[in-house]
């Protein structure tokens, strides 16, 4: 495979960018080699500048549930844009966009836009500090919720990848007021209640984690959460940012059945445009200025492109629920291929699924939390990854992080990563 263009753009971008990437986890820092400069996406291919063709599992780390630039995402972003890109004044977008999200989420009755999942995930921190006055929260060990300093404490994805759990330039102040909680351990969860009775505002968690692979909490867990939130007057916050209309049209939520007093969204609510939201209850989302004293704002928050993009996406859901149907079935094909061929070369890695999230562990425990997930050979899984780009398969370059199924991985593509998985493994297992 030739990727001469990519690894000089490589060389050129690092004296530029730090490590050359505008975001860690694209650096393949974690699987080795060089990244890809990638020029175009596709439905479920996209094409580096070297001409090199991939079937691909990234989907912009969540955002493609519909594969690359679908029509009706692409129309909407061209009429829009006809207007004007921004005009830092509210636009009639903006309220429709609300609206949907109301409707599809039933657990939020008021929300506001942001510009990426980190300022969703910090922002809800925030209305949850100034609603009950209390200024501690406790997030779980394994999940991300973007790189704000105070979530920055034994963090997944990219933070777990490079393996800085706790950030360096996170002040002892800020990570004073973090406590951090075994992900699926409810007693982990009730030892730092007792221990800090009465200034925890808030709890957030990945009700289904991507960013220590998949893991999803159990909904025994989640529900004897819900109850010590309700008994303590602590606000429950679910980081829906990778799973907000991924795995159902309502979320994490809706599949675990369980309310969360608010939610953070992301990634599809942008259809690739920048896009966070947080929204909830209305008694805490009304402490948001100007309407409440929490400060909270942003130049391009529901920036017209963004919101056009964003709304056509979830008006196609809204208007055609059969699509987690088309999604469950793709990704369980492949699911279950991937599990014929680990019987065939008698490996038992295991794999956790919900909908068109997906991850693989290149360890043969079952992975239900953080501890588990470690176990993981991540060494392996930089071959593995390696071995299937050479096959013209891209999936995520790193073991924390998930793969997405979209509505445009064909057939053909599923039976090509099939076959393209057996051949990696039987070639690093020998
Ligand atoms: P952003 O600030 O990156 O838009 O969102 C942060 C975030 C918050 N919450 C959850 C559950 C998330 O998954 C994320 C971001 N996800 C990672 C992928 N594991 C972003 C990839 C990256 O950092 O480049």
């Amino acid at each position: 495979m030739n990727t001469t263009k990519s690894s000089l753009l490589f060389d050129e971008a690092k004296k530029y960018i730090p490590g050359g990437v505008n975001s860690p986890v694209r650096a393949f820092k974690s699987v080795g080699g060089n990244p890809l400069f990638i020029q175009k996406g596709i439905g479920s291919k996209i094409y580096d500048v070297d001409g090199n063709e991939f079937v691909e599992y990234i989907g912009s780390w969540g955002p493609h549930l519909f594969g690359h630039n679908p029509s009706f995402i692409k129309q909407a972003l061209l009429s829009a844009i006809e207007n004007g890109t921004s005009f830092g004044a509210p636009t009639e977008l903006e309220v429709e966009m609300a609206k949907l999200i109301i409707e599809m989420v039933p657990s939020v009755e008021m929300v506001r836009m942001v510009n990426s999942g980190t300022e969703a995930t910090m922002s809800a921190v925030r209305a949850a500090r100034g609603f009950t006055k209390k200024d501690k929260f406790i997030k779980f060990e394994g999940c991300y919720h973007g790189h704000a300093d105070h979530f920055l404490i034994k963090a997944g994805s990219g933070a777990l990848t490079l393996g800085i759990p706790t950030s360096p330039g996170v002040t002892k102040g800020n990570a004073a007021d973090t406590l951090v909680a075994d992900y699926n351990d409810i007693e982990s969860v009730k030892k730092l209640v007792l221990a800090n009775k009465g200034e925890i505002a808030a709890v957030i968690i990945e009700p289904i984690a991507g960013n220590m692979g998949v893991v999803s909490a159990t909904t025994k867990f989640l529900s004897e959460l819900r109850t010590i939130c309700n008994e303590e007057g602590i606000v429950l916050i679910f980081d829906e940012v990778m799973t907000g209309f991924r795995v159902a049209k309502g979320g994490a939520q809706e599949v675990l059945n369980i309310k969360p007093d608010l939610s953070t969204f992301g990634k599809i609510i942008g259809g690739g445009l920048p896009v966070g939201a947080f929204g909830g209850k209305k008694e805490i989302m009304e402490m948001i200025a100007p309407a409440g004293p929490v400060y909270q704002a942003g130049t391009l928050s529901g920036n017209p492109l963004a919101m056009a993009a964003g709304y056509a996406g979830l008006k196609y859901i809204n208007d055609n629920p059969s699509v987690y149907t088309i999604l469950e079935e793709k990704a369980a094909y492949l699911a279950d291929g991937f599990k014929a061929n680990l019987k065939m070369l008698n490996k038992n890695y295991a794999m956790n699924r919900v909908g068109s999230m997906m991850c693989m562990f290149f360890t043969e425990q079952p992975v239900n939390d953080f501890k588990s997930t470690i176990l993981s050979d991540t060494k392996l899984y930089g071959r593995f990854f390696n071995e299937m780009l050479r096959r013209g398969v891209y999936l995520a370059p790193a073991q924390f992080e998930a793969v997405f199924v979209s509505t445009a991985h064909s057939r053909e593509d599923l039976d090509k990563t099939i076959n393209a998985h057996f051949e990696s493994l039987d070639t690093i297992l020998i």
